[in-house]
């Protein structure tokens, strides 16, 4: 293990082949929680393609017992972690090596290799997970064929998996068991799994496309069962749907899903034994709500489809993450799309997407952490799992996808499996793969420039400004890019921007785009601008009106359009655009213009009690809104997105200078505005929409339950101003009484939102009912940790939970459910007396000495502090100075650190 300082860095150029190749390996576990022994046996041959060296194998706390080559013993030498034998047989024969170690798995607090969690054995390789289970070479690139034994008590592990197929089970002395299974594929070692518990299994056989029968298996604790079926229709459904959307079946007969309680992140996408966190297997009406149902669908399918991008094609070193990442979120988010179904659907899918991307990734392009898709060096790999690799990596796809349209990307993907199935390869791969299968398309035209994306960080600026010429009956856009330097990137080169455009009348009709020099018989009222240059022009001719431009539609590329709209113009395009996005959109450029001029105005003009008026939207704005939620045309979840206001921490992205509180009181003003201008309108949005029925996790019913919500919400606001007791009142009712967990939450938070007298009683209700259930205690931590601030009232709330019997650091889930919801929550978060980071602060060293994974994602919450105004900044300073100064930090906090901190 690397101590303290001798971190060093791991570049891409320094890529190398192995020396060695690992042909099979057979394991043997006798798996006992104290003391695991693993016996690993494997064919061992040097490459011939690189020159002759020792051969290094990687461990982390292993206890190393015997070494064997070939049968007779050998010698040996320790280089920090790893293991060397120099002395191996010359010349290019197998070798046979028999290596020998112990590991604990129930002191495995990381949850990272072989590790324990309610008594089930459970492992987690991903990235380097491997070399805390046996010596090995432990990269991507290394594929070999596996055979496992697993040997436990049978009445304690009556359960015993591991990938691929079982090919022998049976009895040994003393109360034992065992079980063999063989791997058909080869595989890196990051994706080995294995299991051992006390399991049941929902298990359904499905038949392929093609005719092949498969076994899908489920498996989760004695009593979990009847909140699985949610997870194995999702499954169905994953198998299917890349069966018909790519031509890509299941490669094996049995596919299971184990979930687990104790997880560092999601799931895992382990060959044929995919390992889920909880929360995105088990769901049943009364237990989770519509978004876990709408997450549990993803989580399945992303995982799924890793089988073949990502298991069967895999990565050639970990620089190359978004290789699978990337192209399997993007995969996850058009299975989410299709399965949801009606156009409106899909663009609220898309935007669900957006508003990540743009909350969470844009910050991260632009603050200390940032890197290029395919980052050029890391201390820890486990840190960049990160937004950049997944979702901006996706958008990277995205884009290649809109540069070669639907059927293009279908034939590249067949040219890019034709190319490398059962190969370790690069993100350059994939991309030469998709222009090679798309001669003449933008994208093979631009190629090389095109890979920019995956070698530039930092979130491309897109400035947008039209002319119009009414004696010509032209309009001129001129587009120029620009791209903020970023860590270690100072000159950034022009992107290669696939833009998606129409042009509207004044009021609301779609224009025919024909651009000069074109034949007008082609003329389209959306179309696709490729744009290469820093600046570049667009002439659009026989446009007979000043138009309004609707630029980049459903968000063609992850860049930030600067265009100087009118309100006016926003408000048309809020009526009418045809793409929902940009309709969506307008809504959210009018929330925050007025959010942001309203946060510049001068503070004297507000009243001495640090109250801003509950003017902040313009009339015109919500009477528009007012439109919308009035408007029987429109879907409701699409209204409940088009009512949310754009977030504090988003808001606060577009300021150079950050007064968290100021930026809360304003949002909050904004609320207040909605709640009491719109009170008639919410209160006929409730009734419309209360009742949603029997409970189906359907996009249209969910959408009711969504804006049904946000109107309970807003209503308590607006009654807590006014004293009347009528809403909170019917929100504790509700709270009480709703028969689905999303109508329970949503009541219980719109009485914690508005502050209710009621809320305390509500929460002890909700604890009784569900104390038994560790995913809905989740929620109950997280409500609290989460809760809009009155007078600093959340933090003293948070340090009493964090004594609360239920809470446990050790487990992820729970940290998060507490820990994460109260750091991520500005308002709170951000105070004036600084005990908010000194919270931060304590909790990062606590966890680190635990779960050094979960302690580096919580360092990450200080990442913008450069921004905060005084008095925070200095604060923020503080408390992230007094992590770096704790001795003994893990790499991984170190390096979060000490980005954080650099100049
Ligand atoms: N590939 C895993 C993530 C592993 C994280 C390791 N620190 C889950 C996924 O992306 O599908
Ligand atoms: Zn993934």
């Amino acid at each position: 293990m690397l101590r303290e300082g001798q971190a060093t860095a791991v570049y891409r150029a320094d890529y190398q082949a192995p020396a060695w190749w690992i042909d099979t390996v057979e394991l043997t576990f006798d798996l006992d929680p104290a003391k695991t022994r693993v016996l690993n046996r494997m064919r061992v041959r040097r490459n011939p393609d690189v020159p002759a060296q020792a051969l290094r194998l990687d461990g982390d706390e292993l206890n190393l017992a015997r070494v064997m080559v070939n049968g007779g013993g050998t010698s040996f030498k320790m280089d920090g972690d790893q293991l060397v034998l120099e002395n191996l047989p010359e010349g290019n024969e197998p070798v046979e090596l028999e290596i020998f170690t112990t590991c604990a798995p129930a002191k495995n607090t990381k949850l990272m290799g072989l590790y324990v969690s309610e008594d089930t054995f459970f492992t987690q390789c991903e990235a380097e997970g491997f070399r805390r289970i046996t010596y090995f070479l432990d990269r991507p690139d290394v594929m070999a064929m596996y055979t496992v034994t697993l040997r436990a008590n049978k009445a304690l592990y009556p359960v015993l998996l591991s990938n691929g197929n079982l090919v022998d089970s049976g009895a040994l002395e003393d109360g034992r068991h065992f079980a063999k299974w063989v791997d058909p594929h080869k595989k890196p070692s990051y994706l080995f799994a294995l299991v051992a518990g006390r399991l049941v299994a929902r298990e359904q056989k499905i038949k392929s496309r093609a005719g092949r029968e498969h076994l899908l298996q489920v498996y989760v604790r004695p009593g979990d069962l009847e909140k699985t079926e949610h997870a194995m229709n999702s499954l169905m459904h994953s198998v299917a749907w890349d069966e018909a959307r790519f031509g890509l079946s299941l490669d094996l007969d049995r596919f299971m899903i184990v979930a687990t309680s104790d997880f560092n992140m999601g799931a895992m996408e382990n060959k044929g034994l995919n390992i889920f966190n909880t929360k995105y297997v088990l769901a049943s009406q009364a237990t989770a709500t519509d978004t876990d149902f709408f997450n549990i669908e993803s989580v399945v399918g992303h995982e799924y489809f890793h089988n073949w991008t990502g298991n069967r094609i895999t990565c050639r070193d970990w620089f190359q993450l978004s290789l699978k990442e990337g192209l399997t979120v993007f995969r996850d988010q058009e299975f989410s799309m299709d399965m949801a179904g009606s156009a409106s659907a899909r663009a609220v899918k898309r935007i669900d997407d957006v508003r990540v991307l743009r909350t969470v990734q844009f910050p991260e392009d632009s603050g200390p952490m940032a890197h290029p898709v395919r980052p050029d060096s890391y201390i820890e790999i486990n840190n960049f799992y990160t937004v950049t690799i997944y979702e901006k990596g996706a958008e990277v796809v995205r884009m290649q996808h809109n540069l070669v349209g639907r059927e293009g990307f279908a034939k590249g993907m067949k040219l890019y499996f034709e190319r490398h199935d059962g190969q370790a390869v690069t993100c350059d791969d994939f991309s030469q793969a998709m222009a090679d299968a798309n001669p003449g398309s933008p994208l093979a035209q631009h190629l090389a420039q095109f890979r920019r994306w995956y070698s530039q960080a930092g979130t491309p600026v897109l400035k947008a400004t039209g002319q119009y010429d009414a004696a010509a009956q032209t309009y001129t856009l001129t587009l120029s890019q620009s791209c903020a330097p970023t860590p270690g990137q100072s000159e950034k080169l022009p992107f290669v921007i696939p833009m998606q455009m129409g042009l509207l009348t004044a009021d609301g009709q779609e224009i025919a785009l024909q651009l000069q020099g074109e034949d007008g018989a082609q003329a389209a009222k959306s179309r696709l601008l490729v744009v290469t240059e820093a600046e570049q022009q667009f002439i659009f001719t026989h446009v007979t009106e000043a138009p309004v431009p609707s630029l980049l539609r459903s968000f063609s590329a992850p860049v930030v359009l600067d265009c100087e709209f009118s309100d006016a113009e926003l408000l048309t395009l809020l009526a009418h655009d045809s793409d929902p996005f940009n309709q969506w959109e307008a809504s959210q450029r009018l929330g925050l213009r007025h959010a942001l001029k309203t946060i510049a105005a001068d503070a004297d003009a507000e009243s001495a009690s640090g109250q801003f008026s509950t003017h902040v939207l313009p009339e015109s704005f919500v009477q528009a809104l007012r439109g919308v939620l009035q408007n029987t045309q429109l879907d409701a979840a699409f209204k409940d997105l088009v009512l949310t206001l754009p977030s504090e921490s988003y808001i606060a992205e577009q300021l150079a200078e950050v007064d968290p509180q100021r930026v809360h009181a304003v949002r909050e003003a904004m609320q207040l505005q909605l709640a009491t201008a719109l009170q008639a309108d919410w209160e006929a949005a409730w009734e419309a929409h209360r009742d949603t029925g029997a409970y189906q996790p359907d996009h249209v019913s969910a959408g009711r339950r969504a804006l049904a919500g946000r109107a309970l919400s807003m209503l308590c606001l607006h009654a807590a101003q006014t004293g009347d007791e009528v809403w909170p009142g019917k929100a504790y009712q509700r709270c009480k009484d709703a028969g689905n967990m999303t109508d329970r939450t949503a009541a219980l938070s719109a009485l914690l939102y508005c502050a209710s007298p009621l809320a305390e009683q509500a929460l002890q209700r909700f604890h009784a009912l569900f104390k038994q259930d560790a995913l809905v205690l989740d929620k109950w931590f997280a409500l609290q940790g989460g809760a809009c601030d009155r007078g600093g009232n959340v933090l003293p709330a948070v340090k009493a939970l964090l004594k609360h019997a239920d809470f446990q650091i050790k487990n992820p889930n729970r940290a998060r459910s507490l820990i994460f919801s109260y750091c991520s929550n500005p308002g709170a978060f951000h105070r004036a007396d600084a005990a908010g980071y000194v919270f931060w602060a304590d909790r990062v060293v606590e966890l680190d000495s635990i779960n050094p994974q979960v302690a580096a994602r919580l360092a990450r919450v200080m990442d913008r502090w450069k921004k905060l105004a005084e008095p925070y900044r200095s604060a923020a300073r503080a408390a992230i100075e007094r992590v770096a100064a704790k001795p003994n930090l893990s790499n991984d906090v170190r390096e979060v650190i000490s980005r954080t901190l650099a100049d």
